[in-house]
């Protein structure tokens, strides 16, 4: 061998330098977020249609799953774009607002009237829920489409009111859920869509979710009408269950669980068994007042 194999290297040696440079691209690139989340009340089209949805068997779920070559969505908590820093009107172009543009949820963008949709009171203050999986720092602006929006017309920028009707930074996290309470936007009537945006500021990413919501005109009876939504099937009774439709509601926050009858009877006999035991020892005192 002559002098140029002062340059020859050794296979282990070699291995060593990859594992190296590997380890070095790994520890350099930004570390990609974990997961993440999304709208449950009102639920979002993916999450609807998501492993953790009760809709992925609607047409509109399977129209969309087929339209994004994909057999589930696991990943329903996973939309988002890294670096778009407030420029989503430039990043995402006009008929693909709900997927984010991204291929793997193209299927959302799907211009249809029978999307698993959320029943709201137009003007209604409203517990608004985000389910996530791990939490990230950053603000909520939600938006609402303008009068004469049309579902069956895919979604433009200029469908939505420039401004949004509700913005929310850090909210407080419950049962893996961040809870904003809001006013729905007022003056509202039939099918609409609320986009929702969160932009991290603990990581580089943006959230976009698109929930399909229909408005009722505040009933002008029935004071104390409380702010609920639920979730009606899409097309088919079976379907549309969000997570959020199993949610306790305002006044059950610390119990996860609905509030069912057989739970709440055993309170209703125990305030009983009170008042019986009340009673009983008021009778008592009177009798000794009177000797
Ligand atoms: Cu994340």
């Amino acid at each position: 061998m002559n002098g140029r194999a002062c340059a020859y290297v050794p296979p282990p040696v070699k291995v060593l330098y990859a594992l190296v440079a590997v380890a070095v691209a790994v520890l350099a690139a930004p570390a990609p977020a974990q997961a993440h989340g999304a709208p449950t009340n009102p639920v979002s089209r993916l999450a609807a249609c998501g492993t953790e949805g009760t809709s992925s068997g609607s047409a509109a779920c399977k129209a969309a799953l087929a339209a994004s070559g994909r057999q589930q969505w696991a990943d329903w908590d996973n939309l988002r774009l890294p670096d778009v820093a407030g420029r989503d009107r430039e990043v995402i172009p006009d008929g693909k607002l709900c997927s984010a543009g991204i291929d793997r949820y193209a299927g959302l963008d799907l211009p249809r009237a029978d999307w698993p949709v959320t029943r709201l009171t137009s003007g209604a203050t409203f517990a608004f829920a985000y389910r996530t999986t791990i939490p990230h720092e950053g603000t909520f602006k939600l938006y609402v489409t303008r009068d004469g929006y049309d579902p069956k017309a895919p979604l433009a920028w200029s469908d939505l009111e420039s401004k949004p009707f509700l913005s929310v930074e850090d909210p407080a996290v419950r049962d893996g859920t961040y809870r904003m309470t809001g006013k729905l936007p007022a003056g509202k009537s039939g099918r609409h869509l609320i986009y929702t945006i969160w932009q991290n500021s603990s990581t580089p990413d943006t959230y976009y979710s698109c929930s399909d919501v229909i408005f009722a005109a505040p009933a002008t009876k029935a004071p104390e009408q409380p702010a609920t939504a639920t979730t009606t099937p899409a097309p088919k009774p079976a379907v549309a269950q969000a997570p959020s439709a199993t949610e306790a509601p305002p006044a059950a926050k610390a119990n996860p669980e609905p509030v069912s009858s057989t739970r709440v009877l055993p309170l209703i006999g125990g305030g009983a068994a009170v008042i019986v035991v009340l009673g009983a020892l008021y009778a008592i005192l009177l009798r000794r007042k009177r000797r």
